[in-house]
């Protein structure tokens, strides 16, 4: 309650910043456009707008965008929106400054109305990236363009290749068991975690040897602190699985087993992201944290920008859905492929 009021305060304060910017912009296009002043035209700015301006992946979209802009000649103003106020503001911001249009990964994919509403009213076309909006009775809001993971399938590689990599050591089934470090209220992260389990039940893993271990923050802290309450429950397990939303989620529950003292020898921990690990992959003693697969974080900020300025200047309107694939890293591969990928120079 107390959230949604501040979100309705700054929604009104916003409201009344964005009628005074509308009054200051009528002078403002009454002077001479650049182009009739023999001026340079004025290059088109989008908004990149991200939840966890912290994490590696976010910074890699950031990079992507920033190149496609440099290929076509538009501009990315690059922002963090750690919350619903600043979601708000950004937006009102954008407008200011003349973009005509954003990409965004929310922070809470329940804003979907209040977004789409707000790009609206502010004349901007809107792409969201990464986690996609939910309108009203929690339906995916299919009409707003979105380009994503295939959280499901990527998911699946992931259940797939823990028990592919566990059968390789010979592990016993009843000494292992599986750590989910679970976000379940947005639903990429649930797809990828229902994707993992899955496949280790196809593969023949005994469901009753799944765990989940919920997070409340999707950090690494927060995903240390689920494995550890999972780690004390689960005092008898020999050897662990570990999976979760992203690397992150991972990390932190390879460090959870390292602070109990498993070795990488009885830990296998597979991420997602790829962009989150490379220091940890990079470590001269091998981890826990056994691989990754790998979506193209430059790729997808590159192409979803490249679609709004398409969109702005062109009227071209991009696929209204768009998913993206893994690829499995591991210690012995990930430089190639990072160089590849140019994630890594
Ligand atoms: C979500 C996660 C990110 C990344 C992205 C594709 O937003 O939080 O780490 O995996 O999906």
């Amino acid at each position: 309650m107390k959230t949604r009021s501040r979100l309705l305060l700054s929604l009104f304060a916003s409201i009344g910043l964005s009628l005074l910017m509308g009054c200051g912009k009528k002078s403002e296009s009454s002077a001479p456009a650049p182009a009739a002043s023999g001026a340079a035209p004025a290059k088109i700015k989008i908004g990149f707008l991200v939840k966890q301006p912290e994490e590696p992946w976010f910074q890699f979209e950031w990079k992507g965008a920033e190149a496609a802009g440099a290929k076509n000649g538009f501009e990315v103003i690059k922002l963090g929106v750690t919350d619903g106020e600043k979601v708000m503001a950004a937006i009102d911001n954008l407008t200011t400054v003349g973009a005509k249009g954003f990409v965004i990964c929310t922070p809470d994919v329940r804003l979907g109305p209040a977004i789409a509403n707000k790009a609206k009213q502010n004349g901007l076309k809107l792409i969201t990236v990464d986690d996609q909006l939910v309108g009203a009775g929690g339906k995916f809001m299919s009409e707003v363009h979105y380009l994503g993971m295939s959280a499901t399938k990527i998911g699946e590689s992931v259940g797939t290749a823990l028990a592919g990599e566990m059968k390789r050591r010979g592990w016993a089934a009843n000494e292992t068991g599986v750590c989910v470090i679970t976000f379940e209220e947005l639903d990429t992260a649930r797809a990828r975690t229902d994707g993992a389990i899955s496949a280790l039940k196809a593969a023949g893993y005994a469901a009753e040897r799944i765990f989940k271990a919920p997070q409340k923050t999707t950090d690494i802290p927060g995903s240390f602190d689920a494995a550890n309450i999972l780690l004390t429950q689960k005092g008898d397990v020999k050897h662990w699985l570990i999976c979760g939303l992203n690397d992150n989620a991972v990390l932190g529950a390879v460090r959870a087993t390292e602070g109990r003292g498993f070795t990488a020898d009885h830990v296998i921990g597979i991420g997602i992201n790829g962009t989150d690990c490379i220091d940890e992959l990079r470590k001269s003693k091998p981890t826990g944290f056994y691989g990754s697969m790998l979506v193209s974080a430059p790729q997808e900020g590159f192409n979803t920008s490249e679609m709004l300025f398409k969109w702005i200047k062109d009227g071209v309107e991009p696929p209204l859905d768009t998913r993206t694939v893994g690829i499995f890293i591991t210690r012995e591969n990930f430089e190639a492929v990072l160089k590849k990928e140019g994630i890594i120079p």
